[in-house]
């Protein structure tokens, strides 16, 4: 018998001691869904460089391709999020059929209102008028899109903010941008919702418009019920407790979804859970926790990754990312609720973090390994991955085609 299945046998009876419902843990993994950004395939950089990959994704086609082996690989990663204009596409229908051929659809609809020259001042938040109303058109392009799409989520992120002391009025760009989300909502397609991202700094350097949850979260109760808050892991300064906000967000019908990512220091779109998992476990554990007490959500969580691979190749860290999200996913499963209720109610602090610990401290792979046999997945996608050519072959095929300007244009 393979040596995994021994493994797996092990932790099997290892659970089943600690009192936990196996089967019900194996469920909720089987269940777990991660969108990843169309942008993780394509060409990234800082602002000091862009180093381009070999066989790296220039066009919404070819980025399509290599989620859909993503996808292959892991069976979690069915949806795509693009970017507009950076997928900008004359087709949407052709782009969702091309995406459905390959066992992916196109999930959240990223509008960008942040690299056009008119938007040097803000977009929502700028004095004039004119450039409000273009960012406000662009809103109505990607609800048009999310409907040929049958998308239905509209995330936005703004990087409006100013660089200076009185550059502009903080209480009127408020209003602006309350005004305009408010028009947003209102396009929405019916099933539509609404994310509204925040970010403390960056690029604008001495404030930003949507700087922190609670901004967010007033933003979003003034447009409506599918308006929520997406939490992106990279978007908050040093020692912010990410899953205590999570735990307040949920508890307030607001959180909306995530954008997966790690950081040493800012926003660094590291890979996910690769520079501080144990934050990454502790923000599983409430989501969990949440998604194991039916009535609590009323909506789906979106779980998405937003990163930029410029040291690792693209795909490979996307599969990792993957991995460590499904990873983190698992371990919180396998937190005794019952236990851990018992332990707070009694004050007893060590056994309550010795209930996280012990569970943080469980090697999962056997039992991924045998949630993954059962989707029809790799075993170990990323090992996979990495034995199968895929990045050679694809690196071949897309040498000499016309890339579509680096910006997935077509
Ligand atoms: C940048 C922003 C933000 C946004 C992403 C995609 O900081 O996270 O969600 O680009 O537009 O990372
Ligand atoms: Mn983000
Ligand atoms: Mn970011």
């Amino acid at each position: 018998m393979d040596t995994w299945r021994e493994e797996w046998k092990l932790l099997e009876r290892k659970l089943q001691n600690r009192g936990l419902d196996v089967g019900a843990i194996r469920k909720r993994i089987a269940g777990f869904r991660c969108e990843t950004p169309s942008w993780g395939y394509g060409p990234s950089g800082t602002r000091f460089g862009v180093f381009p990959q070999s066989g790296e994704a220039r066009t919404i086609w070819e980025k399509l391709e290599d989620a859909a082996e993503c996808h292959r690989l892991t069976k979690i990663c069915p949806t795509v999020a693009v970017h507009i204009p950076w997928d900008k596409a004359s087709d949407w229908g052709k782009v969702q059929a091309f995406a459905e051929e390959r066992g992916v659809k196109i999930g959240a609809v990223n509008p960008n209102v942040f690299q056009d020259h008119e938007y040097k001042y803000g977009s929502f938040g700028h004095c004039d008028p004119n450039v409000r109303a273009k960012a406000r058109a662009h809103m109505q392009e990607c609800c048009e899109i999310m409907k040929v799409t049958g998308s239905d989520l509209l995330s936005l992120w703004f990087a409006d903010g100013t660089d200076y002391p009185g550059q502009a009025d903080f209480r009127q760009r408020k209003h602006w941008f309350e005004e305009e989300l408010k028009a947003t909502y209102a396009m929405l397609p019916k099933n539509g919702r609404m994310l509204v991202e925040y970010k403390f700094f960056e690029p604008a350097f001495y404030h930003t418009d949507i700087a922190d949850w609670g901004m967010a979260l007033s933003f979003a109760q003034k447009c409506g019920e599918r308006a929520q808050v997406l939490v992106d892991l990279g978007h908050h300064a040093h020692g912010v407790n990410i899953e205590h906000i999570v735990s307040f967000l949920i508890d307030e019908g607001r959180l909306g979804g995530f954008h997966f990512n790690n950081r040493k220091y800012a926003d660094d779109d590291l890979t996910c859970g690769s520079t501080n998992p144990l934050e990454l476990f502790l923000i599983f554990t409430e989501l969990v926790a949440a998604e194991g007490e039916a009535a609590t959500l009323k909506h789906p969580i979106a779980y998405m990754i937003d990163q930029s691979h410029n040291t690792k190749p693209k795909l490979e860290a996307m599969i990792q990312t993957v991995e460590f999200i499904q990873t983190a996913q698992a371990k919180a499963l396998l937190v005794n609720r019952k236990k851990l209720k018992e332990c707070q109610a009694n004050n007893d602090v060590v056994g309550a973090e010795r209930c996280l610990t012990e569970a943080y401290n469980t090697d999962v792979e056997p039992l991924l390994m045998s949630v993954r046999e059962e989707l029809g997945a790799a075993l170990q996608p990323l090992e996979i991955y990495r034995l199968s050519g895929y990045a050679k072959k694809t690196a071949e095929q897309r040498k000499g085609k016309v890339a579509g300007a680096g910006l997935g244009v077509n």
